[in-house]
């Protein structure tokens, strides 16, 4: 049982009124996160524990081999994603022992046990680790990091299979769908998508892709759809074949979200790049094959600081349609970087020093400006892509998650790009027409207040008046469940809110709204209401103009529906 007298042993005095409980009575909630933010950010990391070279530190106290094993067990699967795989500190603290050794096992079980109110769960008073494991922890976090294996060429060429050959796939499009109004929808926790047809809401059909797979993007073309998972597997899918199917894959590293196509003219279809949050590298590959090209590795300087880190995560990666290049969201140093792929074997890298903890981001309406949220630094970094540079830095409200974000005019202040955060309820909006509104220009003209904190994408489309915004991740149901809809002309009267949930009229479950998605036309709009995997989940359609419910697609395929992508408005960067 931990003790009072252990709390203030450890010097923490903002725990010491803290109740004394032992482990089976005290079955709180993890304080300063919510359950959500939680799921969110503590997603375990794929790497499996045996890949991991063992370090043991001499001074350290003991951790016997059996102890080492399951105490990297729960690292990977708890700890690692807010504090990074070599615990160098993400958007957690730094763990390594130049910090744990001297703090020593009973402190470092306090903060284990109890969390802090910045975040840190309480992972002991939860009942989710037993006494004994934040025991092991506290020491396990005083011996140098285990080490990943690194993943080059050899490596990714090993698992790279072309299934069908670029000269024996057909000419032409084989099928009679509709590929502009189709949906590719992430089926998180079955490792798959399903492609659904956007006009009859069917499932044309379901296809096996990488583990907790993440997001899918469109080929410049518009026939190619890459789905990448959480494992750093890409499935190349050719929507020209008579069934679409997989014509090619690749696993790129042990940790991954991002995947990109080249879009610039003259490189349509050319390549394809993945970033890896493990190793923290990008690798451009062939645009039809999947064949690694070119690696290119992201350890680095920080910004502000310039410190070495060793495990600079690669976040989004979008295509540049003025040069050929990439823009790279490099999270922990804070840098975005501009690869072009005119010359791979001459790579030129344009290095953009922003702000940290880059994450996602997408274009204004012109396409010229990307807009880059550095989550933990609250602020959005606008870089030019046409000359290469940052052109701002926006302040914003408290950990931005924009998705690509929504773009709309405002009546007042012209061309604006929106986001929502995940750490209050705001909706910042910037002003992004430099030329025709430039006093509004790169800063925040309005600020809208949602339902709460929690939200994890907005949208809108170029033929909507509406603004969606969802709350997914709030720890109240009843704002996770439900949607904020403002109309863009009228925008200080406040939000509605529909019932997306109810409407589903599934069973028991989160039934968590997520990610507003528009369909080619831009008359409707897809929901997908998200629960656990051995529940049912479904997607909601509803009518943009009227605001009613259109229709719901529920299906026993429709394992945690989460992201969807319509193949026109992703391959264009329509939002
Ligand atoms: Fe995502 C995009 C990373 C958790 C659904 N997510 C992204 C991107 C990154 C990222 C870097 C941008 C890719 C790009 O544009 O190239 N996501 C992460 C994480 O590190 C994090 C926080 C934790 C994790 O362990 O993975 C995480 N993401 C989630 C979820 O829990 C979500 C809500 C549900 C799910 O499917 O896992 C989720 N992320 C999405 C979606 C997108 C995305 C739907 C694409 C949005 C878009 O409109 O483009």
């Amino acid at each position: 049982m931990f003790s009072r007298k252990l709390v203030l042993a450890a010097g923490f005095s903002l725990l010491a009124a803290l109740p004394v409980l032992s482990f089976a009575q005290a079955k709180a909630d993890h304080p300063g996160v919510t359950p959500g933010d939680l799921r969110y950010k503590g997603a375990p990391v794929q790497i499996k524990p045996e890949e991991f070279k063992e370090t043991i530190t001499p001074k350290a106290p003991p951790v016997s081999p059996e102890e080492f094993a399951r105490a990297k067990q729960i690292y990977f699967e708890r700890c690692a994603g807010c504090h990074g795989v070599l615990r160098k500190g993400a958007t957690g603290k730094p763990l390594t022992p130049d910090i744990t050794l001297p703090k020593g096992t009973e402190y470092l079980k306090v903060f284990i046990a109890y969390g802090t109110p910045g975040g840190m769960p309480n992972w002991g008073t939860s009942g989710e680790l037993s006494e004994k494991d934040v025991d092991l922890m506290a020491r396990f976090l005083q011996h140098e990091p285990p080490i990943p294996p690194e993943y080059g060429l050899k490596e990714m060429k090993a698992t790279w299979k072309v299934h069908v050959p670029a000269d024996k796939r057909p000419a032409k499009k084989m099928n009679k769908l509709n590929l502009e109004n189709l949906f590719s929808v992430t089926l998180r926790d079955a490792g798959e998508i399903a492609l659904i047809d956007g006009d009859s809401k069917k499932i044309v059909s379901i296809i096996k892709t990488g583990y907790a797979v993440h997001i899918s993007r469109m080929s410049a073309s518009g026939r190619y759809l890459f789905v990448i998972g959480r494992d750093a597997k890409i499935d190349m899918i050719d929507l020209w074949l008579e069934k679409p199917a997989v014509v090619a894959e690749i696993k790129v590293g042990l940790e991954a979200r991002s995947v990109e196509t080249s879009k610039y003219k003259g490189f349509e279809d050319k390549y394809a790049v993945a970033g890896t949050y493990w190793p923290p590298q990008f690798v451009i590959m062939n645009g039809d094959t999947l064949e690694p090209l070119k690696i290119v590795g992201t350890r680095g300087m920080t910004v502000g600081e310039q410190e070495y880190h060793p495990e600079p995560r690669v976040a989004a990666i979008v295509a540049n349609h003025h040069k050929p290049e990439f823009v790279v969201n490099v999270k922990e140093t804070g840098k975005v970087l501009m690869a072009n792929y005119a010359d791979l074997n001459n790579l030129k890298i344009t290095e953009i020093a922003t702000a940290r903890f880059l994450h996602d981001g997408g274009w204004e309406s012109s396409q010229r400006y990307v807009m880059m949220a550095a989550n933990q630094s609250d602020k959005i970094v606008v870089i030019d892509t046409k000359v290469g540079k940052l052109e701002a830095i926006v302040p914003v409200g408290k950990i931005p998650h924009p998705g690509r974000g929504a773009n709309f005019k405002h009546p007042k202040f012209g061309p604006v790009w929106a986001t929502g955060h995940l750490g209050d309820e705001t909706i910042s909006l910037i002003g992004t027409d430099p030329k025709g509104n430039k006093q509004n220009a790169w800063k925040v003209v309005q600020t809208l207040k949602g339902q709460g904190g929690g939200s994890v994408f907005i949208k809108t489309h170029p033929k909507s008046k509406n603004l969606w915004v969802d709350t997914t991740l709030n720890p109240d149901a009843a704002i996770s469940q439900t949607i904020a809809v403002f109309d863009i002309n009228n925008l200080d009267k406040g939000y509605a809110t529909l019932p997306i949930a109810e409407w589903a009229g599934v069973g028991e479950g989160a039934k968590r709204v997520l990610q507003p998605e528009y369909n080619k036309a831009g008359d409707e709009v897809w929901f997908s209401v998200w629960s656990a995997k051995n529940q049912q989940s479904a997607i909601v359609v509803v009518d943009d103009k009227t605001r009613k419910l259109k229709a719901v697609i529920k299906d026993k395929a429709l394992i945690t529906p989460t992201g969807k992508f319509n193949v026109y408005n992703t391959q264009k960067d329509v939002y």
